[in-house]
């Protein structure tokens, strides 16, 4: 079937790369649509913020960039999140949790945050078309936009944990793919662009019912459960609980 499947309404072929980490990107060419995938924990952060009805969201590898640009946006509606090794950066208003992100605390505001890796991940794929942010809580959304916009070369990128592989965000990469292959009913080897795709997607299905208990084998899950982040943990791993679509408006803005 070259035009793709009955299922979904699918017309065109769809090319799924998976990529660990953002290093492992390509650095000659950039995809239709970039995927950035942190689910523990900043695209967790930024889905929630922007579900509970935040602004915007601004990311920054750099602290000292950050803390200059937001001081151009009136103080009542910034917020500062910075994290760094998992704690909050002391001095700003919030660290990394998605659950300190409340209706009350971030509606109306724009998010300016800096964190290890997920907010580099976005820097690295900016110049994409379309770049979006996808954690599990909103996988189905993402899923969504795929298959209604059917971008033909679609990059989803780990953040990984400086520079190493991370199991929950190979795992988030499978879960998008699998819903792909699902909903539309296109053969696994049709879709996938590299064999990171068949990796992934094998994780996600070992994995697809207890995506805490997969947390916990994880290394920054296991960071994270020192840091005493057991709820920040489980929330993270609620699947297609937002149906928010975290997407690049300007470079670096979401
Ligand atoms: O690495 C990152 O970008 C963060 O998501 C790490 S943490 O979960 O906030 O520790």
């Amino acid at each position: 079937c070259d035009i793709g499947s009955l299922k979904s309404g699918v017309t065109q072929r769809v090319k799924l790369f998976i990529y660990h980490t953002p290093e492992l990107t390509p650095v000659d060419k950039v995809p239709e649509c970039a995927i950035a995938v942190d689910v523990l924990r900043a695209t967790s952060t930024m889905a929630t913020v922007l579900a509970a009805g935040g602004e915007a969201v601004q990311v920054f590898s750099d602290l000292e960039q950050l803390i200059q640009v937001s001081q151009s946006w009136p103080a009542e509606k910034r917020l500062l999140a910075g994290e760094r090794g998992g704690a909050k950066v002391p001095g700003f208003d919030l660290g990394n949790s998605p659950l300190d992100c409340t209706p009350d605390r971030v509606e109306g505001r724009r998010l300016f945050i800096s964190t290890t890796n997920g907010t580099r991940t976005l820097q690295r794929v900016q110049n994409a078309q379309t770049v979006i942010a996808a954690a599990f809580i909103n996988r189905g959304a993402v899923v969504k936009y795929l298959l209604e916009m059917q971008p033909q070369t679609v990059w989803i990128i780990g953040s990984g944990w400086e520079g190493s592989f991370s199991l929950e965000d190979t795992a988030c990469a499978g879960a998008i793919a699998h819903a792909v292959v699902e909903q539309t009913g296109l053969p696994t080897d049709e879709i996938a662009g590299n064999d990171e795709v068949i990796n992934a997607i094998a994780l996600y299905c070992q994995w697809q019912d207890n995506l805490l208990g997969l947390f916990h084998h994880a290394s920054h899950g296991k960071r994270l459960l020192r840091l005493q982040c057991y709820e920040d943990l489980k929330y993270c791993s609620q699947a297609d609980t937002l149906d928010v679509l975290p997407v690049q408006k300007e470079p670096g803005v979401l």
